[in-house]
């Protein structure tokens, strides 16, 4: 795919740098990218710009600048916990700043194609026998973030109708992976098993509701799959990414104290419960299977080692 332009908005957090590689090596096209003004970051296969997607002058400026035939927006307040402090903020960003993102889009004299990154939090209160849950399932967002990536993916499809845009729209289950923070459960258990190891804290890992169950995958089966949607997804549509396959944190858990020779404890903290939990959430994957002929190949053994030893090395 020469001289075809990628354009990610918001390559700074964790996914970002994952997909420019795999937009570079695997997809062989040219990446631009974007991190939050003032924020530091640089990749070897990017160009990077500084970008606030709330500043829509900016962002319009910059895409015609660009002329990008392929956007992965990315950019989010994407902590389920910073969202129930910061509702405010999690509303701009990821509502009123994916609009700013779609209506530049909107004005550019072409269509490219736009992938817009939800989240399989969005279905929240699953019924009895409605997992795996497909796409058609109704959504029942059970916290602030979840909303405002449910508002996010109906304004995408509606833009999509309304005016012909070629926007897929992307519901990402948990995605884990080395260089995740540790807010989010893999990555924080990974970092406590890692600190007692090395003597940094007593032998306790903290954790929260052990009996939830989630649908990980491996970020760079991740970004693979988002890749293969923008070539291949249809306009329009929404589309699962993960694992198919729902496992309870429990399990996580015992996976990593597993690979770790020290002697460690569990103690349940409160702080880490959640206002609202949902009990399961699986990812039905057939639509993207059939569009794309994706599948994760990446187990949930190999990405807990290499979170583990990516804390190890720190
Ligand atoms: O808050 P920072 O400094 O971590 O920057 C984040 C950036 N971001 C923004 N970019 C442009 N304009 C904004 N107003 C703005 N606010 C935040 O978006 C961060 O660099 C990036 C999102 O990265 P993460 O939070 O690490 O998300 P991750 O795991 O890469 O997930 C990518 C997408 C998100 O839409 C998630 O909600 C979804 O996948 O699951």
């Amino acid at each position: 795919m020469k001289d075809t332009k990628a354009l990610i908005i918001g390559a700074g957090g964790f996914v970002g740098s994952y997909l420019i590689n795999c937009l570079r090596h695997e997809f062989h096209m040219e990446v631009h990218a974007t991190k939050l003004n003032g924020t530091t970051f640089s990749h070897p296969s990017a160009r990077i710009y500084d970008l606030d997607i709330l500043d829509r002058e900016a962002v319009r400026k910059l895409l015609d600048k660009i002329r990008p035939d392929y956007i992965f927006h990315l950019a989010a307040q994407s902590s389920v916990s910073a969202a129930w402090k910061d509702p405010m903020l999690t509303i701009d960003v990821n509502i009123k700043g994916s609009v700013n993102v779609m209506d530049a889009v909107r004005e550019l004299p072409y269509k490219p194609r736009i992938l817009i990154i939800g989240s399989g939090e969005e279905y929240g209160h699953i019924r009895d026998g409605q997992t795996p849950i497909s796409e058609e399932t109704m959504l029942r967002p059970g916290n602030l973030y979840a909303a405002t990536k449910a508002c996010q993916n109906m304004i995408g499809s509606i833009y999509a109708k309304a005016y012909g845009m070629e926007i897929i729209l992307v519901r990402a289950f948990n995605h884990v992976g080395p260089g995740q923070a540790p807010i989010f459960v893999v990555s924080d258990f990974c970092k406590q098993t890692a600190e007692i190891e090395m003597g940094l804290r007593e032998p306790l890992i903290r954790v929260g509701n052990l009996s939830a169950r989630r649908d990980f995958t491996d970020v760079r089966d991740v970004v693979r799959a988002y890749g293969l949607l923008s070539l291949k997804g249809t306009a329009g549509e929404t589309y699962n990414v993960g694992s198919g396959t729902a496992i309870k944190i429990r399990q996580i858990l015992d996976l990593i104290v597993g690979m770790s020779s020290a002697k460690i404890g569990v103690e349940v903290d409160p702080a880490k419960i959640r206002p609202v939990d949902v009990p399961v959430i699986e990812a039905d994957i057939i639509k993207i299977t059939k569009a794309t002929g994706w599948k994760p190949v990446i187990s949930i053994e190999q990405t807990i080692k290499e979170t583990l030893d990516y804390w190890r090395k720190r």
